[in-house]
């Protein structure tokens, strides 16, 4: 018998700031490394998104129409602090606490992202991450929005998908161009981020004792592409580097030991500085939060490099020579996008972090990107994305039933945005925002198919 959601579930929806908000340069705002790179190919700008900054109400109404109970979204470092540090920048402060207002008016419970992959460029050209002010430069932000809207926001997640912008950063933009030795470079990128993490987490404990901080990442479940050792072996290595070395270090204070290893082989090893790994265990989260789209399937690497290309992850080729390589999986079937649909997946993920971790778990992120079609009489007949949605529920029901202790459900996106790898017409939400050039002012709302069951599947508790 399968257990019912739990009167209270937090189903909702995501976004993140420079995906919607648009108003890139307004209001004192700075640039943010999404601003100040050049826009990858066939990806426009952000300048503009879904200009959610000027339709805010519109969009929360919306939302409310939808009975969510929770809405996920991220602030703009750069919109408090347009140099990254320094000068605080009030009309910043403003919009959120408007934008957190209007949700509580509704009674919609924010959720929210400290950091979802905007970095102030102007700390960026200080070595951004690489550079360790930039965790006190992340400190003082927390600290800042403790201040402001702890009052008012019980949920607070600390960086978006670390770990695919330590993976992934070219295809995300949030790979800094300039690194001699990225890899390298980028896990020494990584311990600062983890640092600023646990510093902001303690930090979130001392100021607001009621509120509750997790991490965000992208955890999906890997497997090996067959029951060869040498395979199960690749597919613990990639479990490894991708998921737990960054829920292993937020939870338990401690580099994971398969990680370490590969370091070590690899040369990637972090300078640690004293005094380093008694802040990252002296930081608890209270719950993950962590984003799931697809699954992974991985082999054994033959250490011929030609291999190397596999798509493994989110469409995105993934391998390292001697450490694992990257596989298809012929039992999933595909987005129009390439990525694997993979419900089950969603179960296994929730089962073994929980089992893991033993940490009460929210999704905050997982969707279908399609490209949509708006057809005569304001109709977007997305059902395929109910599909999607539907399957990846009845999953989640599943892990509940089996014991895990989930409490919310928050899919991309809640409204489309410009999404990251694929710009404005991978569309993601329950709501169709028209970019048609003519209608680039207007940036219309429209209520898709799945707006309308989503709405049902609020209301029903998951039983629609
Ligand atoms: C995650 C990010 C989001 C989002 C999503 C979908 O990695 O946290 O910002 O964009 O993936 O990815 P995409 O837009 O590339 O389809």
């Amino acid at each position: 018998k399968l257990k019912a959601f739990d009167s209270n579930f937090l189903w909702g929806g995501s976004t993140s700031s420079y995906q919607f908000e648009g108003a890139w340069n307004e209001d004192g705002k700075g640039p943010s490394v999404i601003d100040t790179r050049p826009p990858r190919e066939e990806i426009t700008d952000y300048k503009v998104a879904s200009d959610h900054y000027h339709h805010y109400k519109e969009d929360i109404a919306l939302l409310a129409e939808m009975g969510f109970k929770a809405y996920r979204f991220s602030v703009a470092w750069t919109r408090i602090y347009p140099q990254g540090t320094g000068e605080l920048n009030p009309k910043g402060i403003q919009f959120y606490n408007h934008l957190i207002d209007e949700l509580l008016k509704y009674g919609i419970e924010p959720i929210v992202t400290m950091y979802h992959f905007d970095l102030p460029a102007a700390l960026e050209k200080e070595g951004g991450w690489s550079n360790r002010s930039t965790i006190n430069a992340f400190e003082t932000y927390a600290k800042t929005l403790f201040e402001h809207f702890g009052d008012r926001v019980k949920y607070w997640l600390t960086i978006n998908e670390q770990n695919m912008m330590i993976l992934h950063g070219s295809a995300l933009g949030t790979l800094d161009p300039n690194l001699k030795n990225p890899k390298k470079e980028l896990y020494q990128q990584n311990h600062h981020m983890l640092l600023a993490q646990a510093r902001a987490m303690i930090l979130c404990k001392e100021m607001l004792p009621e509120a509750k901080v997790a991490p965000a990442p992208n955890i999906s479940c890997v497997y090996p592409a067959s029951s060869r050792p040498e395979d199960v072996l690749a597919a613990d290595n990639f479990n490894a580097i991708r998921n737990w070395l960054y829920l292993d270090m937020a939870v338990f204070g401690r580099y994971n030991t398969l990680v370490w290893r590969y370091f070590e082989e690899k040369g990637y090893t972090p300078e640690i500085q004293e005094g380093d790994m008694s802040i990252l265990s002296a930081a608890k989260p209270d719950f993950i939060a962590f984003n799931y789209y697809s699954s992974a399937t991985v082999k054994a690497s033959t250490q011929n490099s030609a291999e190397k290309g596999g798509m493994g992850d989110q469409q995105i080729s993934v391998g390292e020579v001697g450490v694992f390589a990257g596989s298809g999986n012929e039992y999933l079937e595909r987005t129009e996008f390439g990525w694997g649909i993979d419900p089950a997946g969603l179960r296994v993920t929730l089962r073994k972090i929980y089992d893991r971790y033993q940490l009460p778990l929210i999704i905050t992120e997982n969707g279908l990107g399609a490209f949509d079609s708006l057809e005569e009489g304001d109709v977007v007949r997305d059902d395929y994305r109910i599909d999607y949605l539907r399957k990846h529920i009845e999953q989640c029901q599943l892990a509940i039933t089996d014991g895990v202790e989930l409490f919310g459900y928050c899919p991309w996106s809640a409204i489309d945005l410009v999404s990251t790898h694929q710009g404005v017409s991978k569309r993601y939400g329950f709501v169709y925002v028209d970019r048609d050039e003519f209608n680039l002012r207007q940036l219309r709302r429209i209520r898709k198919n799945s707006f309308h069951w989503y709405k049902n599947m609020i209301s029903s508790n998951g039983s629609a």
